[in-house]
């Protein structure tokens, strides 16, 4: 809240992660200030993997600096520094894909699936807020119809923005309540339908079952759509977050990640380990719980935060 009046996304990014306590210029170069030796290499080698970035890429990463410094002794600091940054924005552009924002045949339809409590509905919510202010005429489904609570959720944010919202009623069939938002969005020639989920059944079959009857609703309508399937991870869940991530790609192909909670208890680093496992762009980070606390994820921009 305290950096509400910052409107570039590029301060925005590095408020969130400054205040999660992950950049991490600062830290390696002071790394590099002193005298390098083997212990220096084993501190950045720590730093990267507290940083979330994975063994296996901070092991790699600090035995190419370690041979880059060995082999050209006048890269210094900065130097040092700015290849570890290239090194990473490689890694996080290998599967670059960026938001689909307009398709031919409207409506643009956005599935948004993940665990409880990632950050799914408010999600939602910055999206629609995102394709609002391009002056896109946008539609939300409420298809989270397991609780009550999630519908009415949804509902007041729908109110605040001022957009238009189809729900269903309690325990009512989601792939009804798609069907019924993509019959009005095709009537109301809406741009863009944002489609909420639930993000536990009783069982994980269950709610693999429900996402394909979801998309076969969609598949009705055009055989395109979801145009975009977009995961929501908590980047505050390391590690788990990135096996729930397998898990849904294995059922119901990911096009795509939002990953929320960057300005929580998260390392930024997170994200160059979810490239490497999953080879999923991510799309969007979320870095706050308000409604403009969503931004489009840009590698460099992203690598330049998090190495300031
Ligand atoms: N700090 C922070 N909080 C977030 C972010 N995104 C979501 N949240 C918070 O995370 C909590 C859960 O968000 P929801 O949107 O309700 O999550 P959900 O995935 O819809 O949860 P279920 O409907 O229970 O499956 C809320 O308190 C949100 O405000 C983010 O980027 N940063
Ligand atoms: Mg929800």
């Amino acid at each position: 809240m305290a950096f509400e009046f910052i409107k570039n996304p590029f301060e925005k990014i590095k408020n969130a992660l400054k205040n999660a306590g992950s950049l991490l210029g600062n830290k390696i170069r002071f790394l590099f200030q002193g005298p390098i030796d083997e212990e220096t290499w084993a501190k950045l080698e720590q730093l990267l993997y507290e940083a979330d970035l994975g063994v296996q890429t901070s092991v790699e990463l600090t035995e190419k600096v370690k041979r880059l410094s060995q082999s050209d002794s006048s890269v210094k600091g900065d130097g040092l520094l700015e290849y570890v940054r290239q090194e990473i924005l490689q890694i996080l552009n290998l599967h670059h894909a960026p938001l689909k924002e307009s398709v031919t045949s409207i409506p643009l339809v956005i599935l948004i699936v993940g665990v409880n409590g990632n950050g799914k509905t408010t999600s939602v919510a910055k999206l629609a807020k995102f394709f609002k202010t391009q002056q896109k005429k946008v539609l939300v489904a409420a298809a989270d119809t397991f609780r009550a609570a999630a519908v009415e959720q949804l509902d007041i944010w729908a109110q605040q923005l001022g957009i238009d919202i189809v729900k269903g009623a309690p325990k009512s069939d989601p792939a009804a309540v798609v069907f019924d938002a993509l019959t009005a969005a095709k009537a109301r020639e809406v741009d863009v339908l944002i489609i909420d989920t639930a993000g536990r059944l009783q069982t994980k079959t269950d709610l693999m079952h429900e996402l394909e009857k979801i998309k076969r609703s969609c598949k009705k309508f055009n055989v395109e759509s979801p145009h975009e399937t977009l995961l929501v991870l908590d980047a505050t869940t390391g590690q788990n977050g990135i096996d729930q991530a397998k898990v849904f790609n294995q059922y119901t192909p990911i096009t795509g990640l939002i990953l929320t909670k960057l300005d929580g208890t998260s390392k930024g680093g997170i994200i160059v380990n979810i490239h490497k496992q999953l080879g999923i762009p991510v799309k969007l980070i979320g870095i706050g719980e308000g409604v403009d606390d969503l931004e489009l994820f840009d590698a460099n921009k992203f690598t330049q935060a998090l190495f300031s």
